[in-house]
C-alpha cells in the first residue's frame, strides 16, 4: 500500500531525463519570459561558432553540428538571457533593507541589473551612478589602503581567461596574491592534492576516454542535476556493456536509471537505460574508507601467478608503494567497515570487477572533496588509480568534474593565491615588474582577515561569496566591516546587501551576449573540465547599453587604481582580447599560438603531464600517498549525532534557486526538508513530516549555528547521515570546520543534531511556507 507523505513530498519513480526534462524546459524560458528568443538562443550552446553554456564545465562532443539538449543547461541560459530588467528606477524604489527582507531567489529573479550602482547611506538606497565616477571613487578607494594586503580580490568560476587574466595581473601590480575563488570551495582538494600524487591538479581523461573504458566508478557526484551532458556519455558506456560502479549516500535517480532526451527511440518507447552496475550508499564521508578497503582488497588478491597489480608500471612510473601497503595491512576491516557503513564482501566484489577491468575511469565530485579529508580523498582515488595503470593510458584516468564553466580556466591563468615562484618570474619577465611574493588567502582566510578587521576592501567578480562560503554568520560581519566593497555581478544577490562603508554594483555582460569594443566583436575563451580550451561568443543584445564587458571593468578599475603604474596598455586590452591572449601565452607557453588555435572549431587540448606519463613531483614519479587509518565515526561515539552532507537540488545552480522543485528525489514546491532514512527517524523519536530545528554539534557548537524548521523526509541514506539542501544550511558550517592541507570548507560532513522545532515561535523561523519561493539564509540585518 502507498503510504502517505507530507506535503511536497512524492515517490519518484520515473528514470531521469525524457519528457520531465523537456517540459521542465518549457517551464523555465517562460518563466523568463523569453520563450521565442530561447529556443535561438539554446541552439548556439557549446556550439564551435556560438557561446559556451554557462552552466557547467562537462566537456562537447568533438565538432559538435547537432543540438546538445541539457535541462539544466537551459535553465542556466534561460535565467542570464531573461528579459527582465532593474535599472535606476527598481533601487528608487526598493531600499536596500526591504530587499534584504526578500527571499534570495526573489532578490536575483528581478533580472539583470543594467546600471552601475553606489550605495548612499543616508537614503539606503542604491543610486545609479556614472562609470567614470564610480571608477573614479573604487580606485581611490583601492589606492587609499595603508597595504595593499588589506584587499581581497575574489573570482567566481564563470568569467573568462582574458578576464581573470587581467584580474590577477591588476592584484599583482596593485600589491597582493589575495585571490580567493570559488575553486577554493570546491575542487581546491583536487587543485592541492593531485600535483602531489600525480605531478599536476588536474584531471587526466579526455572525453575520448570514455568510449574506451570498460569501468567508471563514479563517487560523489550527482551528473544528472549538475553535469547533466555528461548523461549522454555514461549511457553510451552502459550500453556497450561498460560497468559503472557509484558510491554515493544517497540513490540518486539519474545514476540509476536515465532516458535521453536526444534519443528519439528512448523518448518514444520510454526505455530508460540502467546506468549503475552497483550502487554502493557509502556513508557520508566515509569514501575514504571505502577506497582503502578496494585497495586492500585488490593487494590481497594479487598472487604471483596471477597478478592483479599493475608491477611494471608500479616499478617504472610510481614511489610509495610500501608505505601504501604497510598502511593497508595495518588499517583492519572492522575500521574500514565502521567508517565506510559497507560491508567488506561488496568491497572485495568491486575489487574483483576493478582487477578484471582492463581500462578505468574515476569520475568524482564534491563528495569527495568537501570534507575535512578531502584532498586525502582525492589521493585515495589516485592510490587506487596508480595500482593498476590507470593513469596515462586510453580508457583510464582521473576525472575530476568541475564545476563552473571556467573554474579551470580562471585557475591555469593565474587565479591563485599560493603561486608558483615559477608563475611569478614569468610574470615579472613578461611585464616588468616584481609581484608579490609571499601566499595570498584563500576563501576561509578572506573571510576570517574580514571578519577580524585586517582586510579593509573586497572587489568581487561574480559569484555569492557571503552566501557561498560557510559561517554566513561571519561573511555577513566581514562584509559590513568593510571600507570599500565592489560587485561586478549580473545580477542582484544578497552579499550585494551586506553594505561596506562603500558600496558599488557594477553590471556586466554575460557569455550568451555580444561584446563589441574598439577592435570590433570580441569572443572569450574558456578551458573545460577536460582542458580543452575554446572561444565562446554571444550574439544577444546586451542588457541595457551601460552594461560593459569584465575585461572592460577590470581594466577600468585597474586605471583608477594604478594610473600608469606599471606601464600597462590597458586600453589596448580591451579594445582587442587577442592582445590579451597573446600575454597569457607569453606568461604561459601551453597557450602556444592560443589566437590561431581558438579560431579553430572546437578549440585546443593543453598538454596534461601526467596524461603522458611525465611526473612534476618531488620524486619525479607518481606517489602513493599515505593517510593513515580511517577517519572516526563521530556518530559512534554519540548517537544522537548525525553527518549532515549539503547537496544541490535539481533547479537550482549553487546560490542561484531557480524554482522549489527537486524533481528526481521527490520533492516539489519547497526546500525546507532535512532527508534520513525511516529507520533513522524512528530512532530519534520523530516521524516523517514531523519539524526539527538542527543545530551545529561537538566542537564548533555555538548558540546561533541553527536552522530552524526543517521537515523530516525519508530518504534511503546510510544510518548515522543525513543531507539537506546548500544554501539553506550554510549557518550551521564554522568557517574554521574546514581540510587543513586545501582549506576546502567541510560542507559534506557537518556534525549535527536536530530536536523538535514545536515549541518554537513561528514568527522566530526563517521558513518559507509553500508558495514562497526559498529561504532567507540566517543571519541578522
Ligand atoms: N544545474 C547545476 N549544475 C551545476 C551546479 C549547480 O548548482 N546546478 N554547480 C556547479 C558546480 S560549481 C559544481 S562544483 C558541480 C557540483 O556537482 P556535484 O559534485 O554533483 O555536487 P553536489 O550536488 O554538491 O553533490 C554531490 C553528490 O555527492 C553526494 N555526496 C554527498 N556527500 C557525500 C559523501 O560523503 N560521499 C560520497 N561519495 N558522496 C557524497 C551527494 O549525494 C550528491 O549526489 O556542479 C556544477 N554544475
Ligand atoms: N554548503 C555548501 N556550500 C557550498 C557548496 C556546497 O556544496 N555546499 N558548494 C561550493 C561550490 S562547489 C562553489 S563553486 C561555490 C559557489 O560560489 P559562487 O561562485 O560565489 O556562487 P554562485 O552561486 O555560483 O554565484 C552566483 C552569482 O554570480 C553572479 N553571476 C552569474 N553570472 C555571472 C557572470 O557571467 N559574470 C559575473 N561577473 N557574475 C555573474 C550572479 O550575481 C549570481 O548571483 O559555493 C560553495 N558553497
Ligand atoms: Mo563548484
Amino acid at each position: 500500500m502507498r503510504r502517505k507523505r507530507p506535503e511536497g513530498i512524492k515517490d519518484y519513480t520515473g528514470p531521469a531525463g525524457g519528457w520531465g526534462a523537456l517540459k521542465a524546459v518549457a517551464v523555465s524560458l517562460k518563466a523568463q519570459q523569453i520563450v521565442s528568443q530561447g529556443a535561438q538562443t539554446l541552439l548556439k550552446s557549446n556550439q564551435p561558432d556560438g557561446f559556451d553554456c554557462p552552466s557547467c564545465a562537462w566537456p562537447d562532443p568533438k565538432h559538435s553540428s547537432s543540438f546538445e539538449f541539457c535541462e539544466n543547461g537551459a535553465k542556466a541560459v534561460a535565467w542570464e538571457s531573461t528579459a527582465k530588467r532593474i535599472g535606476g528606477d527598481f533601487f528608487a524604489q526598493h531600499s536596500v533593507s526591504e530587499l534584504w527582507e526578500k527571499t534570495d531567489h526573489w532578490i536575483e529573479d528581478q533580472g539583470r541589473v543594467t546600471e552601475p550602482l553606489r550605495y548612499n547611506p543616508a537614503t539606503d538606497h542604491y543610486e545609479v551612478v556614472g562609470w567614470d565616477e564610480a571608477l573614479a571613487e573604487i580606485g581611490a578607494g583601492l589606492a587609499a589602503l595603508e597595504d595593499p594586503n588589506q584587499a581581497e580580490f575574489y573570482t567566481s568560476g564563470r568569467c573568462s581567461n582574458e578576464a581573470a587574466f587581467l584580474y590577477q595581473l591588476f592584484a599583482r601590480l596593485y600589491g597582493t596574491n589575495n585571490f580567493p575563488d570559488c575553486s577554493n570551495m570546491c575542487h581546491e582538494a583536487t587543485s592541492v592534492g593531485l600535483p602531489k600524487s600525480i605531478g599536476i591538479g588536474k584531471g587526466t581523461v579526455s572525453l575520448e576516454d570514455f568510449d574506451h573504458a570498460d569501468l567508471i566508478l563514479s563517487i560523489g557526484h550527482n551528473p544528472g542535476t549538475n553535469h547533466p551532458r555528461m548523461m549522454a556519455t555514461l549511457r553510451d558506456v552502459a550500453r556497450r556493456g561498460g560497468k559503472i560502479i557509484v558510491f554515493n549516500p544517497l540513490k540518486e535517480r539519474s545514476l540509476e536509471r536515465f532516458e535521453s532526451p536526444q534519443s528519439v527511440v528512448e523518448m518514444a518507447t520510454l526505455s530508460a537505460t540502467p546506468i549503475a552496475t552497483s550502487y554502493l550508499q557509502v556513508k557520508v564521508g566515509g569514501d575514504a574508507a571505502a577506497l582503502k578497503g578496494i585497495a586492500k582488497a585488490l593487494v590481497a588478491l594479487d598472487t604471483p601467478d596471477a597478478p592483479v597489480l599493475d608491477h611494471a608500471f608500479i616499478a617504472e612510473h610510481t614511489a610509495g608503494l610500501e608505505a601504501f601497503r604497510a598502511d593497508l595491512d595495518a588499517t583492519d576491516w572492522a575500521a574500514i567497515e565502521q567508517s565506510s557503513g559497507l560491508a567488506r564482501a561488496d568491497l572485495e566484489a568491486v575489487a574483483q570487477i576493478y582487477a578484471q577491468s582492463k581500462a578505468t575511469i574515476c569520475c568524482y565530485g564534491m563528495g569527495i572533496t568537501q570534507h575535512r579529508t578531502g584532498t586525502s580523498n582525492v589521493q585515495q582515488i589516485a592510490n587506487l588509480l596508480l595500482l593498476r595503470g590507470n593513469m596515462g593510458r586510453p580508457g583510464a584516468g582521473i576525472c575530476p568534474l568541475r564545476g563552473h564553466s571556467n573554474v579551470q580556466g580562471d585557475r591555469t591563468v593565474g587565479i591563485t593565491e599560493r603561486p608558483s615562484a615559477a608563475l611569478l618570474d614569468k610574470i615579472q619577465d613578461v611585464f616588468g615588474f616584481d609581484p608579490p611574493r609571499a601566499d595570498g588567502h584563500s576563501v576561509v582566510e578572506s573571510i576570517a582577515a574580514m571578519r577580524d578587521g585586517t582586510a579593509k576592501a573586497i572587489v568581487c567578480l561574480g559569484g555569492n561569496l557571503a552566501i557561498a562560503s560557510s559561517d554566513p554568520q561571519a561573511c555577513a560581519q566581514g562584509f559590513r566591516n568593510m571600507d570599500l566593497a565592489v560587485h561586478i555581478t549580473t545580477k542582484l544577490n544578497r552579499t550585494h546587501l551586506l553594505m561596506a562603508k562603500a558600496s558599488y554594483v557594477l553590471p556586466c555582460l554575460g557569455r550568451t551576449e555580444r561584446d563589441t569594443q574598439d577592435g570590433g566583436p570580441q569572443a572569450v575563451t574558456v578551458e573545460d573540465s577536460m582542458s580543452m580550451v575554446h572561444a565562446s561568443r554571444g550574439f544577444l543584445m546586451p542588457p541595457g547599453e551601460n552594461v560593459r564587458s569584465e575585461p572592460w571593468i577590470v581594466a577600468g578599475i585597474a586605471k583608477a587604481t594604478l594610473g600608469d603604474k606599471g606601464a600597462i596598455d590597458w586600453d589596448g586590452y580591451v579594445a582587442n582580447y587577442d592582445r590579451i591572449r597573446d600575454k597569457i601565452e607569453a606568461v604561459f607557453p601551453a597557450f602556444k599560438n592560443y589566437n590561431t588555435r581558438i579560431r579553430a572549431p572546437g578549440g585546443f587540448h593543453l598538454p596534461n603531464s601526467a596524461a603522458e606519463r611525465v611526473w612534476n613531483t618531488d620524486t619525479g614519479k607518481a606517489n602513493f600517498i599515505v593517510a593513515t587509518g580511517v577517519e572516526e565515526d563521530e556518530t559512534t561515539r554519540d548517537p544522537s549525532v548525525l553527518r549532515l552532507t549539503t547537496l544541490r537540488s535539481h533547479d537550482q545552480y549553487n546560490t542561484t534557486i531557480y524554482a522549489l522543485d527537486d524533481r528526481y528525489r521527490g520533492v516539489f514546491g519547497r526546500r525546507d526538508v532535512l532527508f534520513l532514512n525511516a529507520k533513522e527517524i524512528a530512532r530519534l523519536g520523530f516521524v516523517e513530516g514531523d519539524v526539527v530545528d538542527v543545530t551545529t554539534a561537538l566542537a564548533f557548537k555555538r548558540d546561533d549555528r541553527i536552522v530552524q524548521g526543517l521537515m523530516l523526509v525519508e530518504h534511503a541514506l546510510p544510518d548515522g547521515c543525513c543531507a539537506s539542501y546548500y544554501p539553506e544550511t550554510q549557518p550551521l558550517i564554522a568557517l574554521e570546520d574546514h581540510d587543513p592541507q586545501s582549506l576546502t570548507p567541510s560542507y559534506k560532513s557537518v556534525p549535527v543534531q536536530i530536536r523538535s522545532a514545536g515549541t518554537k515561535n513561528a514568527a522566530d523561523r526563517i521558513v518559507a511556507r509553500a508558495g514562497v519561493a526559498g529561504r532567507k539564509i540566517s543571519v541578522k540585518a
